[in-house]
């Protein structure tokens, strides 16, 4: 009966909750429901997350568990069930919309998947993002195999060089057995000097058994880097490994891409496509650099380490420093923002472009790019990393150029943030160029040496959603390309390193003395101030409220106008606090941005719907973040809560802020921000989708605070510890730096596979991705002459 009622409609594609509600309709027999549910087919479709319907057959996608997928196809009138290919699966879905394509046996399909020979992948789904690990011990297994294994460990040490000064081992200790008798000669010398004793005062004792500079700054840090190598080669173990690769020098310069939006230090936080990814740069590269000079201390070294984080060059900066060539990063030694420009032919395009309009200009712009960086460094970096589509496409290209380890970010994957993006590609295209997009994705995470993620949720999402990078495992853009294995979760590759926040920015709102008292006047003037003006329009009648805050891009997807209608809509909210909402700005006709106007306007009439003035304050993005970290303190001193409404948030760099801050917070349950928040513990999640819930949620939270005094600092407490066990850059950098040195050898190790699917990738983009960019119109500037195609 239910099995025709899902046909009954004809073609179409089904998710889990309609599935559940056809089913439901479809049975009034409760113990028959029951007994269906109970059976293989109920479990199929308590699973399925998608159904693709093409009466009489039904095609299931089945997820049995975050990461494992299996696909069936069940026949209406018998219900027999019939085990299918991804592709296959695949097929079915595009006959929906596109049959004759589905149908042409020449149609595109890649599979990556089948390149992964040599590379073992992870298997419980626990274990996801736990890449690094698992390499370590299929490594020390690999190198464990027979009496020539461990010659490409030698060989990799043979090779250590820094601008071409040896380092660790010469040429001397041409096989492993030499090495190994170096080791032990050096090991019980350096046994018998005092700990503290200077390399230097023995390294001409070293150069005598084949060792060079690199093992340590002291004899106790040399014996232990001995140790952990002697340990390897006598018998590999995943322990020793991880600790060995820690201490070897082969990271000093890192190059860190991000192409888009306004990337600079100052003025253009919260412009459109400029947000957290540029915060999570430049805390990141401050950590880096820590950490990294730390560590070439460690290694007994002097060379200075360079970090360059390279981006465009927008010669029309609205203000910004954002057509400044080089610019020193503040707080930092040894790092700069490079920017290099986009060009149309022998111009240089003048204006900031939308992040999914800039396809056309990239392939150049890794061309000038990397010659850039050569010239800058004098040589290659030794680590590359990528940010989102566009950086992880330039940083992939570059890599591949200059033969470097390359990690990649994805800060958020797109395909996710709306529903069918990949099916309906052809109708969004105009507006997003998907095409483009999703085959750039496909292209970085198959090229990335590692992943790295910033929690479980984006890699494989939870029990109940499918995660970011799981959601690109089979899929298909009808009519272009079908991906029968995009990528794998279980790929070794995926890394969780979780960013922190600023802590001399996002400190507690109790460490008064450090309380930066000197901006107090003019956050008063920005939350209280009655009249409106460019900066902030509504007022709040009555101050002594607790105040609601949320702080975000005015993007339709950070969902910042579902909050105020929430807020709206909540009569016994609004007695309760007031609302205070950071985003975008007042006057729709100045910006250029497609969703961030159609988001202005519908603030707008959200105000005038709900009569929120008296309650309600909007004041336009702020980009001075060390007055951002005293505006979250001084929400905390009102008794108040941070609020991230997002449709969907990738991590929700703003919830840790506030967490920092000891503000207690509520976050959406999509994505990131389930994971950093414990429900009810260090805060709250919220559901989106469910407004009026999230509202009464927020609205008992203040009436507990109201009736109980401690239950506030309680949630607050809990939150700051939720941070500082889980959420610094400290853990960050130590994490990220490991992988570039584990995933610098492991790359080594399985060069040929690389190079094979290096050139399957290679002519994957040449032939089929450079032919959707041609589709993507160039950004016209009025300024110039028109653009000469690339
Ligand atoms: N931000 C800001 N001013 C604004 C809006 C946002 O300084 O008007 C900052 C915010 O403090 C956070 C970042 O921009 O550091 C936004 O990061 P998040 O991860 O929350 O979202 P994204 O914009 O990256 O999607
Ligand atoms: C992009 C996003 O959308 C946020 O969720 C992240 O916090 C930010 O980048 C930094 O990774």
């Amino acid at each position: 009966m239910w099995g025709i009622r899902y046909v009954s409609k004809g073609r179409r594609l089904m998710k889990n909750p309609q599935l559940m509600e056809e089913l439901d309709k479809s049975m009034d027999d409760k113990v028959e429901k029951t007994k269906l549910m109970e059976g293989f087919l109920g479990y199929i479709i308590g699973s399925t997350q998608e159904a693709a319907v093409l009466p009489p057959l039904v095609a299931f996608a089945v997820r049995v568990q975050p990461g494992i997928w299996e696909f069936v196809k069940v026949h209406s009138e018998d219900l027999s069930v019939e085990e299918i290919t991804p592709s296959e699966y695949l097929k079915c879905k595009e006959t929906i919309f596109n049959e004759k394509w589905a149908r042409d046996v020449n149609s595109l399909e890649v599979d990556f998947g089948a390149f992964n020979q040599s590379t073992p992948l992870i298997t419980l789904p626990s274990s996801i993002g736990n890449g690094m690990q698992f390499i370590s011990r299929f490594m020390s297994s690999r190198l464990n195999e027979h009496s020539e294994s461990l010659r490409p460990l030698l060989d990799y040490l043979l090779k250590l060089n820094h601008r071409g000064q040896k380092l660790m081992i010469n040429e001397t200790l041409s096989t492993v057995n030499k090495l190994q008798t170096a080791l032990l000669l050096a090991e019980v010398f350096v046994g018998g000097l005092p700990k503290n004793t200077p390399f230097q005062k023995f390294e001409h004792r070293f150069e005598e058994w084949g060792l060079v500079k690199g093992w340590g700054d002291t004899a106790g840090t040399v014996k232990d880097s001995l140790n952990y190598l002697s340990e390897v080669l006598q018998a590999p173990d995943p322990v020793n490994m991880e600790k060995f690769f820690a201490r070897v020098p082969c990271i000093f310069n890192i190059v860190i891409f991000s192409p888009h939006g306004y990337f600079g230090q100052a003025d253009v936080l919260g412009l459109p496509d400029t947000g957290g990814q540029v915060v999570y740069i430049l805390d990141q590269v401050k950590a880096f650099e820590e950490e990294l000079l730390q560590r070439i201390k460690q290694q007994g070294l002097s060379f200075k380490p360079r970090i360059l984080v390279v981006t465009r060059l927008i010669p029309e900066a609205k203000g910004t420093k954002c057509n400044q060539e080089l610019e020193p990063i503040l707080n930092t030694n040894h790092s700069h923002i490079l920017r290099v420009p986009f060009m149309t032919g022998s111009s240089v395009l003048r204006e900031w472009v939308s992040r999914f309009d800039i396809y056309p200009y990239l392939d150049r712009y890794a061309q000038d790019a990397a010659a850039k960086i050569v010239d800058i460094l004098e040589g290659k970096p030794d680590l590359i990393i990528g940010n989102y589509t566009d950086g992880n496409l330039v940083a992939s290209l570059v890599a591949s150029n200059l033969g470097v380890t390359q990690g990649t970010i994805a800060h958020a994957l797109e395909k996710t943030k709306y529903e069918d993006s990949d099916v309906k590609w052809k109708e969004l295209d105009p507006k997003y160029h998907f095409s483009c997009q999703f085959t750039a994705d496909m292209i970085s995470m198959n090229a990335a040496d590692f992943i790295i993620t910033s929690t479980y949720q984006e890699i494989a999402g939870s029990k109940d959603k499918v995660g970011q990078y799981e959601s690109h495992y089979a899929f298909t853009l009808p009519k272009l390309c079908r991906f029968a294995t995009g990528i794998n979760v279980f790929d070794p590759k995926f890394n969780i390193a979780s960013p922190g926040a600023d802590q001399s920015i996002y400190f507690p709102f109790t460490q008064k003395q450090k309380r930066l008292s000197s901006f107090r006047p003019a956050i008063e003037e920005l939350l209280y101030s009655k009249t409106d003006n460019d900066e902030h329009m509504g007022y709040l009648e009555d101050r002594n409220k607790p105040i609601v805050f949320s702080m975000a891009r005015l993007d339709t997807v950070k969902n910042i106008t579902g909050l105020v209608e929430w807020y709206g809509k909540n009569k016994k909210l609004r007695q309760l606090v007031n609302l205070v909402v950071v985003a975008g700005f007042f006057d729709a006709s100045k910006s250029k941005d497609r969703e961030e106007i159609s988001e202005i306007k519908k603030m707008h009439s959200l105000i005038d719907k709900y009569q929120m003035k008296g309650q309600m304050r909007w004041i336009a993005a702020q980009t001075d973040r060390a007055r951002n970290g005293e505006l979250y303190r001084c929400i905390a001193d009102t008794g108040g809560a941070f609020v991230q409404p997002a449709l969907y948030e990738a991590f929700g760099l703003t919830v840790i802020e506030a967490m920092n801050c000891g503000l207690p917070t509520f976050a959406t349950n999509q994505g990131g921000p389930a994971e950093i928040i414990v429900d009810g513990v260090s805060g709250f999640h919220i559901n989106p989708a469910k407004g009026d819930e999230a509202s009464s949620k927020m609205a008992e939270f203040f009436e507990t605070c109201r009736d109980d005094k401690s239950y506030w600092n309680k949630i607050s407490t809990a939150g700051l510890q939720r941070i500082y066990e889980c959420y610094t850059w400290k853990i960050y950098a130590t994490k990220v730096l490991n992988m570039g040195s584990v995933y610098g050898f492991w790359r080594q190790l399985i060069m040929d596979e690389k190079n094979i699917k290096h050139k399957y990738l290679q002519l994957f983009y040449n032939v089929h991705y450079r032919k959707l960019v041609k589709a993507v119109p160039l950004a016209f500037d009025e300024a110039q002459q028109a653009p000469q195609p690339l």
